[in-house]
């Protein structure tokens, strides 16, 4: 039996998200349908507005959705029908990048995420019996209900009975995109110097997560004064404004060089510009979304003789079902204070949080979408 829900249909940046009528289509074996509690909203949605990203319109975003599932397939393993869930990206299981626990990487990323449907073509969400695209990081969560999938919904653990679905709702985008990039891709030591340029959620994160590694200096980079305020909050131990040479700065105040660069801007010069802070052995992590037409440079002798290395790095190399109760340990101790981050609205004010992400008053907006009984 098909599912009425209602979900927030965006149909390009011409005309603002309107929130309708649609159906969810029938479980499959290893999906589950999950009653959405509140979702947040990511930079990663407005660019698919703006048709940045190859998704096909209209669709239903909204990746970082947090709810509790109310039927689940026959194979499911992941969570059982009355359990509390965050959700996050999707992945195949089975292509080499999955065998070795890095979904991130996942072969088939597009098909599973972005194709507006399941890989197979087929609709999980209608709207008057026509498909609808959606499926959107294999949820769609702008919406009452989603279908989500075995491998991208995570069980919210006992440990955090307390805390509310809707404070847990972004944990599965840029938040462990940030401490993910520090603790599991670069790794970053005890004691060694950290600049993060670009405070938004993913530069946060990685700010609170190098303050868990011990690194030393923090450096926060943004041209926002009151981001930069909030970074030190979270663990930054300096904070430079990008308009006053930021890049100078840093060089007086580190001058062996840095440890660990994290970019989160896309942006080549600043990307350049930190690999030429870097001491040996010193790695920029890249997390920004860059014009695709973009070329880096950087010297071959530094590079090399250095032992120095340049990252991509997408979602933190996050493997979801540990990497994400292991963040909620951190919040529930005190060490990821990633509610400092958020800003919360009525799902009915969608338009006014991606504005209010836009335009830069708050970090995180995260849509209440229904009350958790
Ligand atoms: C994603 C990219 C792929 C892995 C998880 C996070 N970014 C979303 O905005
Ligand atoms: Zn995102």
């Amino acid at each position: 039996m098909a599912t009425n829900a209602r979900a927030a249909i965006c149909r390009g940046n011409s005309e603002p998200f309107a929130i309708e009528d649609v159906e969810l289509a029938e479980l499959r074996p290893d999906e589950l349908r999950v009653k959405i509690i509140a979702c947040g909203v990511c930079h990663t949605d407005m660019a698919v507005r703006d048709q940045q990203l190859p998704v096909p319109m209209p669709v239903v975003l909204g990746h970082e959705g947090a709810g509790i599932v109310e039927e689940v397939g026959s194979d499911v393993t992941s969570a059982k029908v009355g359990d509390r869930v965050v959700m996050s990206f999707n992945s195949c299981g089975h292509c080499p990048s999955c065998d070795i626990d890095a979904p991130t990487y996942c072969y088939n990323f597009f098909p599973e995420n972005w194709s507006g449907g399941r890989p197979d073509g087929s609709a999980t969400l209608l709207q008057k019996g026509e498909k609808m695209n959606a499926n959107f990081f294999g949820q769609s969560s702008f919406a009452t209900h989603a279908i989500a999938h075995d491998r991208n919904v995570v069980k919210v653990p006992d440990s955090a009975k307390d805390l509310p679905l809707e404070r847990l709702a972004p944990i599965g985008c840029g938040l462990m995109t940030g401490a993910g990039a520090v603790l599991n891709s670069m790794k970053v030591r005890k004691g060694l110097p950290i600049a993060v340029v670009g405070v938004g959620t993913v530069g946060m994160a990685a700010i609170m997560a190098a303050k868990i590694a011990g690194a030393d200096p923090i450096i926060a980079v943004d041209m926002n004064d009151s981001r930069l305020e909030l970074a030190k909050e979270l663990g930054a131990t300096h904070a430079f404004n990008a308009k006053d040479d930021a890049m100078g700065q840093i060089k007086e105040l580190v001058p062996q060089g840095l440890g660990y660069a994290f970019d989160t801007t896309g942006i080549n010069k600043v990307i350049e510009d930190l690999f030429g802070l870097l001491a040996p052995m010193g790695i920029v992590g890249m997390v920004g979304a860059s014009d695709p037409s973009h070329m880096l440079k950087f010297n071959e002798a530094e590079f090399m003789g250095g032992g120095r290395r340049v990252m991509g790095i997408l979602g933190g190399d996050s493997d979801l079902k540990h990497f994400l109760p292991k963040l909620i340990e951190y919040h529930l101790n005190g060490q990821f204070p990633f509610d400092k981050l958020i800003g919360y609205f009525p799902f009915e004010e969608i338009n006014e949080a991606i504005e209010s992400s836009e335009n830069g008053t708050v970090v995180k907006p995260v849509l209440r979408i229904a009350e958790e009984a």
